[in-house]
């Protein structure tokens, strides 16, 4: 009760105190003055004691400053005077040679009147919070800090300093493997999310091969979340993440490996990292065939516990042949986030592929001239353990995905919509002559080359912090429209649209669009040469199918769906226009399109709310929210059971031989019995062992249509449960 008059008093007084005190600090006090001190700003190693005296005035009318020197007198040690801002708070200092008196000053301050409170002061250890590692190849990841060309890296210092480092996130390299025991690798290894899918065994180590390849997965891993500070190697983007690995790419792979290898531990990996796809020779269009579909579709919906998995995928490596990743049915997916390459100038290397799909670009390797990526590297065969030679739109996922993990630890119940348009609202474009930058009906950039721009850290994680979940997806499905019309030879254009109308979006209350995708089916003598162009209501345009010089095939497209994510945010409503042309040669005969669909995703979302949002990303972008406690309720997600065990697992299998072989037995058996019970026993016992055999050779031949039927369905069935394995074994190697 004492204190309550006393705290505002203090208040009343502290400017008093201030008036008194500040002086003291100021230079316009002369050195002579003798109150002048410029005491050093804390005392020896082991010197310092702090004290809170009581916030009041003795009897005497002491001031607080008065009080502190009485103490240290009684103490028997120098007053340095007021700490900081902290009223009633001083710092005394004793002796070097005082170590005896300074537990006598303890005492002393223990029993002092005045003293509210003490402390000895200890040397605090604080590092600082600027990123220094002592990994030997930190200073050549230009990726992460570029000295040469100001701009030209993820700008992720920044989020480090505020220990974003993907903690709690995991992000699972799928690939030729990785080598967990590596010292870049081990401590970030999880084990709980990795498999191998082509020895079908829990542990992804990779193989030795013949070229000395199969380093792929363990630099991509090194890229996501090489371990920092160790003196070893390089430092991945989200170092404090975990990385797991699933081995897929070393032999045949399959669509149900695939299938598999996306919803691989899915409770446990949140960001799978694929650096790879379709050949890249300028002439294949393929994709994901229905189980790798499904099962990307079944990840966003169940993996994460309901947030959905986020599947990072390259662009293709395909430049040089005229590869466009509209083409590449992972990239085209409205269920992946497709991610291009850029060189350390910002250029798009010869190799990237662009397309109408891509959503943001990230930095790897370029010309002769220019540097690669620095990164972890497996050390079997002519591995060192660190390379900084890893390249390719390859190089360029992993760090897109590394980022992504800072984002989903500040904010772990991100959606994987969510995440597609946290990179929208944040890539930065910038300037690149040979870019063909367009701003769309919303207000977002996007260029062909380089998606909506260039990925940064610092952005991503700031919009993170800040970003309420978007509202649910919705699709409008046009009815197929069948055509059968002549695709003209250019400059002449085959022009076709479809307009949605409000009522058409009504049922499924769609306002903004995110992904626009059309499937069609076309004859043609020589597809490469065709092009196609989708206009959205707003009049952005994509090249959603470019020209191919190296595709001669000349079944045309079945049922291929070209998808763009250029008129996001704009409003769904209105006219969609296709144009088709043929920059065909004079010799081939035209092509027809036969039938085509509109599918439209996208949400609720306004469009005044696709702004605000913009509003809100652009506020962010100064860090406060980073660096302030502020956070919004995240949602803990749903439970959803680890993924169904895959009947083909080697316990199952296991199982399953059991029960087979018993089920065999069991039938034998009890055919035997049957037959025995008509034969004369006696006959049988009597004779030698020989004869017991010729009985049941007899048995097999007087039952014979019979028991060799049984035997084949016995054997059918042995076989189903011995090609298990084999089916596995075949699909594994
Ligand atoms: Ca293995
Ligand atoms: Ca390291
Ligand atoms: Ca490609």
């Amino acid at each position: 009760m004492a204190s309550s008059p006393s705290f505002p008093l203090l208040l009343f007084l502290s400017p008093l105190i201030l008036l008194t005190v500040h002086p003291l600090h100021t230079p316009p006090l002369s050195p002579d003055n003798p109150h002048f001190r410029s005491p050093p700003p804390s005392c020896g190693p082991g010197q310092s004691w702090a004290v809170r005296l009581h916030a009041r005035l003795d009897d005497e009318g002491h001031d607080l400053d008065e009080l502190a020197h009485l103490v240290a007198e009684d103490a028997g040690l120098e007053n340095r005077g007021q700490i900081g801002q902290l009223a009633g708070h001083y710092l005394l200092c004793q002796g070097a040679d005082e170590g005896q008196r300074g537990t006598g000053a303890g005492k002393a301050l223990a029993a002092h009147r005045y003293v509210a409170w003490h402390s000895q002061e200890l040397i605090l250890s604080r590092s600082k919070r600027s990123v220094a590692f002592n990994d030997p190849k930190y200073p050549k990841q230009w990726h992460l800090h570029n000295e040469l060309r100001a701009g030209m890296d993820i700008n992720v210092t920044g989020v480090w300093e505020r220990n974003i480092t993907g903690a709690g996130v995991t992000v699972v390299v799928v690939d030729d493997g990785v080598q967990h025991t590596l010292a870049d690798i081990q401590p970030n290894y999880s084990p709980e999310g990795s498999y191998d899918l082509n020895s079908n065994d829990p542990d992804p180590m990779p193989h030795p091969d013949a070229r000395s390849d199969n380093h792929h997965g363990t630099r991509c891993a090194g890229e996501i979340a090489a371990v920092s500070n160790n003196s070893f190697c390089a430092v991945g983007v989200a170092y404090g993440s975990k990385v797991a690995g699933i081995r897929v790419l070393d032999g045949p792979l399959t669509d149900s490996m695939e299938a598999v290898a996306f919803n691989k531990h899915y409770q446990v990996n949140d960001v799978y990292s694929c650096s790879w796809g379709p050949d890249d020779d300028g002439r294949t269009v393929d994709g994901p065939h229905p189980l790798g579909k499904a099962a990307l579709q079944h990840g966003v919906i169940a993996g994460r516990r309901g947030f959905g998995s986020i599947f990072v995928v390259a662009s293709g490596n395909g430049g040089q042949y005229n590869d466009n990743c509209n083409y590449d049915g992972y990239a085209n997916s409205i269920y992946t986030v497709t991610i291009g390459a850029v060189d350390e100038n910002g250029r798009m290397p010869f190799y990237a592929e662009e397309c109408a799909s891509m959503l943001a670009v990230t930095f790897s390797s370029g010309g002769r001239s220019l540097r690669s990526i620095v990164t972890s590297d497996w050390s079997l065969q002519e591995g060192t353990g660190c390379t900084d030679a890893h390249t390719g739109t390859s190089a360029a996922a992993p760090l897109a995905a590394g980022m992504i993990a800072l984002m989903l630890q500040v904010r772990p119940c991100l959606t994987w919509r969510d995440v597609q348009h946290i990179i929208a609202y944040t890539a930065t474009q910038y300037t690149d002559a040979r870019a063909d930058w367009e701003t769309n009906g919303a207000g977002f950039h996007h260029s062909h080359q380089h998606g909506f721009g260039l990925l940064n850290a610092w952005r991503l994680v700031n919009a993170a912090k800040v970003w309420d979940s978007v509202p649910f997806l919705v699709s409008y499905q046009s009815p197929v429209l069948r055509e059968e019309r002549q695709i003209l030879a250019y400059p002449a254009n085959l022009v076709l649209s479809w307009n949605v109308t409000a009522a058409d979006l009504k049922q499924s209350g769609m306002k903004t669009l995110e992904h626009v995708s059309m499937t069609m089916t076309m004859a043609h003598p020589r597809r490469g040469t065709v092009e196609i162009v989708l206009l959205c209501p707003s009049g952005m345009s994509s090249l959603i199918g470019a020209r191919r010089a190296l595709d001669p095939d000349a079944s045309g497209y079945m049922d291929w769906t070209f998808s763009t994510v250029r008129c996001w945010g704009e409003r769904a409503e209105g006219q969609y226009t296709l144009q088709i042309t043929d920059h065909r040669e004079p010799s081939l005969s035209l092509g027809t399109l036969n039938h085509w669909k509109l599918t439209l995703y996208g949400s609720s979302m306004s469009f005044q709310e696709v702004k605000e949002r913009q509003r809100l990303v652009v506020e962010a972008m100064g860090g406060q929210y980073l660096n302030s406690n502020f956070s919004l309720p995240c949602p803990p997600g749903l439970d959803i059971a680890p993924e169904k065990v895959n009947p083909l697992t080697s316990n199952s299998l296991k199982s399953l031989l059991l029960l087979g072989c018993f089920a065999l037995f069991w039938s034998l058996y009890y055919t035997l019995e049957v037959a025995l019970a008509h034969l004369d026993l006696r006959e049988l016992w009597r004779g030698r062992r020989g004869r017991a055999q010729d009985g049941f050779q007899a048995v097999r031949l007087e039952e014979g249509p019979e028991m060799e039927l049984q035997l084949q369905q016995q054997q059918r069935v042995a076989d189903t449960v011995a090609k298990a394995p084999l089916i596995t074994a075949d699909s594994a190697t």
